[in-house]
């Protein structure tokens, strides 16, 4: 059998409760690296474009109730779509940089209540990543960023929740980057981290997720 010797990409993602800037600070990321030579791609979940992903946008933008089970699962399912693309731009020595991912599954559905260990079960055994960013905002500048409260989850009450359970989540390989500060200060200390990871990450094999 032939052994791959392309040094692999990383798996970086955010995550963080709304408005607290990961898709400003996704976006920078990926121009910064791009600048300084490195092969990178951008992902979100939700992915809307996907048929799951069309039930779970008009979910989230309150065209359609569904309950919480089948919510949570949909999410899941829309990062499973995407895992086998996901491990072959990897292994390409793409570096991945996704904005929000099974954390925030778990954050969301068991800040509605539901039990956290049945919300981590069906995320188990997705690519496990090399660095979580996790950016935390204070609370009042949070709901005082554009377009606040126009979907579902955006109550700062449950956001409280949805933090809460983030700092359960949190494990050695997440950072925790304060996002109150300007957009510049936040980026610079987001590449270090990311720079860092990536350098270190090339050789490690690719874990899975809880397992
Ligand atoms: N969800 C779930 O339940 N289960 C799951 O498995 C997953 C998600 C994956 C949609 O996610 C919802 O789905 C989400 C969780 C749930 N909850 N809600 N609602 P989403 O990621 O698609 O949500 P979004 O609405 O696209 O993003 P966001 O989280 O609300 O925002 P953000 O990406 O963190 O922030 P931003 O768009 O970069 O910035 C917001 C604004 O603030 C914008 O005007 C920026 O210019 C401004 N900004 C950003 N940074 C700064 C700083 N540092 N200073 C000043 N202003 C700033």
């Amino acid at each position: 059998m032939k052994v791959s010797t392309t040094p692999r990409g990383s798996l970086i993602v955010f995550e963080g409760c709304d408005r607290s800037g990961k898709t400003t600070q996704c976006a920078k990321l990926v121009e910064s690296l791009q600048a300084q030579g490195e092969e990178v791609k951008l992902m979100k979940f939700p992915d809307r474009t996907t048929t799951i992903g069309t039930l779970i946008n008009n979910y989230l933008q309150m065209s359609q109730e569904l309950d919480d089970r089948v919510v949570h699962l949909l999410f899941s399912a829309n990062r499973w779509e995407a895992i086998e693309s996901m491990k072959k731009t990897l292994k390409a020595g793409t570096t991945l940089i996704v904005d929000r991912y099974a954390f925030s599954g778990i954050a969301y559905s068991a800040a509605k209540g539901l039990d956290l260990e049945w919300c981590r079960s069906p995320d188990i055994g997705l690519i496990k990543p090399d660095k979580v960013i996790y950016l935390s905002v204070n609370e009042q500048i949070m709901s005082e960023r554009a377009n606040y409260g126009n979907e579902r989850y955006e109550k700062i009450d449950f956001q409280k929740r949805v933090h809460n359970i983030f700092l359960q989540l949190q494990e050695p390989y997440w950072q925790n980057v304060s996002a109150d500060g300007s957009i510049d200060v936040i980026h610079k200390e987001i590449n270090t981290i990311v720079s860092e990871t990536i350098r270190d990450s090339k050789v490690k094999p690719l874990l899975k997720l809880w397992t």
